[in-house]
């Protein structure tokens, strides 16, 4: 790597800073990283001579490699994420506080010397196109190569970010150490990290901004371009200067007419927003094209339109359950150069997980590094094992993924994983209510984040774990659009759940590739002509409204989808008035208006 490593700026603030860092953390040496294929493979081989990696076979995945997390180190940590803003009330009721400085003080003490023996990696990398008007430049100092390489498909990064920057450029700092400094001669291990969880943190400053996270190597806690910027320090950003940085999904819709409509969907974690994203229609003549799965910044354009831009150039998806049957597209973007990380090695050289659709190895190591076979009775991929991609490899990337002014947008949908009460789609009634309906989603929990998983929890605009100020303002953000463009030309709003079981536990709706009938439904509605009934809770397909062609759904099961369960709407609402009292007094007014409305509706209904 002799010719690799060497800094090229001249930005002044850059290099005082690297300079300050490297004096606190006392690495052994600094890498500048130009984000070359070079340097990647030279990363890539040094974490396969150090255990972290392990090749995979090139006949099955080339470019491809597999990581194991240390068991401790396996997903975001809320209750270890902190957002420090000058007072408690501007981080609000949702997110967890510190006072900045003391914040600081004991984080430096952390920093000291935590990259002894390490390489100090110096990764300059942008959040959206290098051309477009909310590009934001970061610059991650890591000493984990695993997250160099994971930036590197993630986000633009290198040589290009540095000549953006210029002499006099701003960046956000953001520092991560895995927590792990090596005593002389002490023996490294394949994943490092403090395995402690109170020795993790993932800290937030709005308004330096900067981001410093200690502890963990894994995902969201250690890619700082992604969780910690682009939604939590972006959302702050957002509302100071009128945009939105939100927790959605991008796609482009087209009609066999070619009619396109690009819509934006916000689902909580690990509820297949990935799937969604890159869906194969099974309506004939349909296309879906992506432009993201994950994070979308949405401005006002000239015309007045939200345009959506996803700042990201990779895909971070949960690997378990993607298969050929749920993500074909998926299962094609990560054929090759993709990062794996806590899913079975198999005896041939490639990688499996619970369902992908093929059936289990007769033995391989599970993502512990343990010998495993399927009769063991473990599961032998983490529930959160990923996978990390070049979204540029997804054979169904919109040619506009990349435009600088983004896309606009037709539709917005939240959603969540409901088993039962809310109805497979659903028309907000305007602008307000959709809010309403996003301020009072919920999801029953996954495994995305530390915590007990299947419980019902609320996830305002699946924003909860990643809202970088007070929810209550966020919401009041999302309520000053109308008032900054033209209503009409506002995106319609629906609500939709995938997710509906019967009293039998059994799925009332097939989803995946079927739910291009619900977006067909979209387009008509937000094209003036789909058919809809006005129900207590929105605008809901009538009943022959969903294109069903060729789909045998058992009989029943559409009625159920498309009913209004008033027993099961009261209990929400005396749900949703409990999360509106814990989020405070000072609500919108026309949030508890919409409140108070749905009980007025549900009660005139009986
Ligand atoms: C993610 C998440 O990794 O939301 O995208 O947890
Ligand atoms: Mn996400």
């Amino acid at each position: 790597m002799s010719e690799l490593g060497k800094c090229t700026t001249t930005n002044p603030a850059l290099l005082a800073w690297v300079e300050e860092m490297r004096q606190l953390c006392t690495p052994a040496s600094v890498f500048w990283c130009d984000g070359s294929q070079a340097e990647y493979d030279a990363l890539c081989n040094l974490m396969v001579e150090a255990g972290t990696f392990t090749r995979l076979s090139d006949d099955k995945r080339p470019g491809s490699f597999l990581a194991r997390s240390h068991p401790s180190d396996v997903a975001r940590v809320e209750d270890r994420t902190f957002i420090c803003s000058r007072t408690k009330e501007e981080a609000g009721p949702t997110n967890n506080w510190a006072e900045p400085e003391e914040m600081k003080t004991r984080l430096r003490a952390m920093f000291t010397g935590s990259m002894a023996g390490r390489t100090m990696y110096v990764i300059p990398f942008a959040m959206g196109p290098l051309e477009s008007p909310l590009c934001k430049v970061g610059i991650e100092i890591t000493d984990s190569p695993y997250v160099v390489a994971n930036m590197r498909i993630m986000t633009r990064m290198g040589q290009s970010v540095i000549d953006k920057l210029g002499e006099n450029g701003t960046f956000i700092p953001c520092l991560h150490s895995v927590g792990a400094p090596l005593n002389d001669g002490q023996p490294d291990v394949s994943w490092p990290c403090a395995p402690d969880p109170a020795n993790k943190y993932i800290v937030h400053f709005p308004e330096d901004p900067s981001i410093w996270s200690y502890g963990s190597g894994y995902g969201g806690n250690a890619l700082l371009g992604k969780k910690c910027l682009a939604l939590r320090i972006a959302s702050t950003m957002a509302r100071r200067e009128g945009w939105l940085a939100e927790h959605m999904l991008i796609l482009a819709l087209t009609s066999p007419e070619g009619k396109k409509h690009y819509i934006a969907a916000a689902f909580p974690s690990a509820c297949g927003k990935t799937n969604l994203a890159m869906m194969q229609p099974t309506l004939p003549g349909w296309t879906v094209r992506c432009l993201g799965d994950d994070i979308a910044w949405i401005r006002v354009g000239e015309d007045g339109r939200l345009y959506a831009m996803n700042p990201e150039t990779g895909f971070f998806g949960v690997a378990p359950g993607t298969s050929r049957q749920s993500n074909p597209n998926a299962m094609a973007t990560i054929e090759s150069n993709t990062i794996f990380t806590n899913v079975v090695q198999t005896p041939d050289g490639d990688i499996w997980w619970e369902d992908m659709g093929v059936p289990a190895p007769a033995r391989g190591i599970d993502w512990q590094g343990n010998e495993w076979q399927p009769e063991s009775g473990t599961k032998g991929s983490h529930p959160n094992a990923r996978f990390t991609a070049p979204a540029a490899q997804c054979p169904v990337i919109d040619p506009d993924w990349e435009s600088p002014a983004g896309v606009p947008l037709s539709a917005i949908l939240f959603g969540g994983r409901r088993q039962t009460t809310i109805p497979l789609v659903n028309e907000a009634f305007n602008w307000e209510h959709g809010v309403f309906l996003g301020s009072s989603a919920g999801s029953e929990t996954t495994a995305a984040a530390l915590g007990k998983a299947g419980v019902l929890r609320r996830d305002p605009f699946a924003m909860l774990p990643f809202c970088g100020y007070n929810m209550v303002d966020y919401l009041r953000h999302w309520l000053s659009l109308p008032g900054k463009t033209d209503r009409a030309k506002l995106p319609k709003v629906f609500f939709v759940n995938w997710f509906r079981k019967s009293d039998d536990g059994k799925w009332l709706w097939p989803g995946y590739g079927e739910n291009s009938r619900v977006l067909k439904w979209v387009c008509e509605r937000v094209e003036g002509n789909g058919k809809a009934v006005e129900t207590p809770v929105g605008f809901i397909p009538s009943a022959d409204a969903l294109d069903m062609a060729g789909l045998d759904l058992p009989a029943g099961n559409l009625d159920e989808l498309l009913s209004v369960d008033l027993e099961g709407w009261r209990k929400e609402v005396e749900d949703i008035v409990a999360y509106y009292t814990k989020l405070g007094s000072d609500l919108p007014e026309s949030l508890t208006a919409s409140l108070a409305q749905l009980q007025q509706r549900l009660a005139s209904a009986s």
